[in-house]
């Protein structure tokens, strides 16, 4: 078999998604993602100017020698362009490799270890009876883990809540991109937030009971002894994890982190390789990783880091916000359903003209999803529903101190 086509679809139906689509000459065809939020047509021109021309004539079949070159060849190393670029590559040729074996991809990857992969949902809320009603909404939508975004007192946008219940009674997940010409800019006091967060969190555990497991996403905003504090101070309400407490490049930071506090942390989303995690893994600073299949090199990447992981009892929180399209997603269950150390999977569902556009074959039910078991990764890109939507500029915030300082967002 060989690869006569490999073709970038930029479409933006509710927000933009790159999808690159492989085709060989016995006409099965694959899909990965490289979606890169708010830089997304620097991965489409990667991948149509410099990765396309190289696939075409190659051996589909040849997933790890393609890594490898596409990786090695480039010279140029890492990154979330290169990375994400390399992952649809991947994706999309271990999609081909499932259909072209009459399977859904679990299989090839070792077999289903477990008949679900257990999913958290994004809850936020402005003030204590909003949140309440957020994570009731996602209990009766089945969610059985929960994320808890609050606004704090003082401060106007924070990450995570969303604006506003909406009025479809489907959509009601934070999402940050905004297709606006220029960033918007939120503000932010780490000072505020560790005052206000664990009165929240002491709050849901009252109204909720002991069991639900809570998580929690810091974004990047505290210095190591503020995430020491937090973490600590979080400790009575047993978090399933508290997730991007620091900046998460500096490794070295979560040492301090981890001698003051037993609550368990994850971290990763803005990782793009196995290197980023060194010392992390381990010194057996983290307990979940929290890579996208779509940034960090798709499923043979993946499966690297996560079996590196797993000697040291680390688990998978794969990245699942709606900027990781129906196809990461997709990549991302059939891996959680194969791996033994899976952890929870992030789950946001995508908008009624995502699914238009891409129409999946993964089912959630009682708050587990499922990969589904046709051949292949099971998501199909319906090609004339995605020209209507072309692609709109748009921009993730930042913050800024009360000051004027721009800080993390
Ligand atoms: C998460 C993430 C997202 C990011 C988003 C940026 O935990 O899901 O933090 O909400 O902000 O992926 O594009
Ligand atoms: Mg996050």
């Amino acid at each position: 078999m060989k690869i006569v086509a490999a073709d970038v679809v930029v479409t933006s139906p509710d927000r933009n998604f790159v999808t690159l689509r492989i085709t060989t000459d016995e006409g099965l065809t694959g899909l990965g993602d490289g979606t890169l939020n708010g830089r997304e047509l620097s991965v489409a021109s990667y991948l149509r100017d410099h990765v396309a021309p190289l696939l075409v004539g190659r051996d589909p079949h040849r997933i790890e020698d393609t890594w490898q070159f596409l990786y090695r060849s480039a010279y140029w190393r890492r990154g979330p362009v290169t990375m994400a670029a390399i992952a649809a590559v991947d994706v999309a040729l271990w999609d081909i490799k499932a259909k072209a074996a009459g399977m859904p991809l679990y299989q090839l990857l070792g077999g289903a270890s477990r008949t679900g992969v257990m999913a958290y949902g994004h809850a936020s809320g402005r003030d204590l009876p909003e949140l309440f009603d957020s994570i009731r909404r996602h209990l009766d939508l089945g969610y059985r883990s929960i994320r808890v975004q609050t606004s704090v007192p003082g401060i106007n946008a924070v990450y995570g809540v969303a604006a506003q219940p909406s009025a479809d009674g489907r959509r009601y997940d934070y999402e940050p991109a905004q297709r606006i010409p220029l960033p918007a800019e939120e503000d932010w006091d780490t000072r505020a937030y560790l005052r206000h967060l664990p009165g929240v969190f002491e709050a849901v555990r009252n109204e909720f009971g002991p069991e639900l497991p809570l998580l929690h996403d810091g974004h990047h905003r505290m210095t190591p002894i503020q995430a020491a504090r937090l973490g600590r101070d979080l400790e009575p309400y047993d978090l399933f994890w508290l997730e991007d407490c620091t900046p998460a490049e500096n490794q070295e930071a979560l040492r301090l982190v981890r001698q003051h506090t037993v609550t368990p942390l994850a971290i990763g989303e803005v990782f793009n390789t196995v290197w980023d995690y060194q010392t992390l893994i381990r010194e057996q600073l983290i307990d979940y990783v929290r890579s996208a299949v779509t940034h960090t090199g798709g499923i043979t990447a993946m499966r690297k880091l996560l079996d590196f992981a797993a000697q040291y009892q680390i688990k998978s929180g794969i990245h699942g916000p709606t900027d990781i399209s129906p196809v990461g997603m997709a990549a991302a269950l059939h891996l959680d359903l194969a791996i033994h150390n899976f952890g929870i999977q992030e789950y946001m569902p995508h908008g009624v003209l995502t699914d238009e556009v891409f129409r999946q074959s993964f089912t959630f039910t009682d708050g587990y999803l499922h990969p589904g078991d046709r051949p292949g990764l099971g998501v199909e890109l319906d090609e004339e529903a995605a020209a209507r939507f072309p692609y709109v500029p748009a921009y993730l915030p930042f913050n800024r101190l009360k000051d004027g300082t721009v800080h993390d967002w």
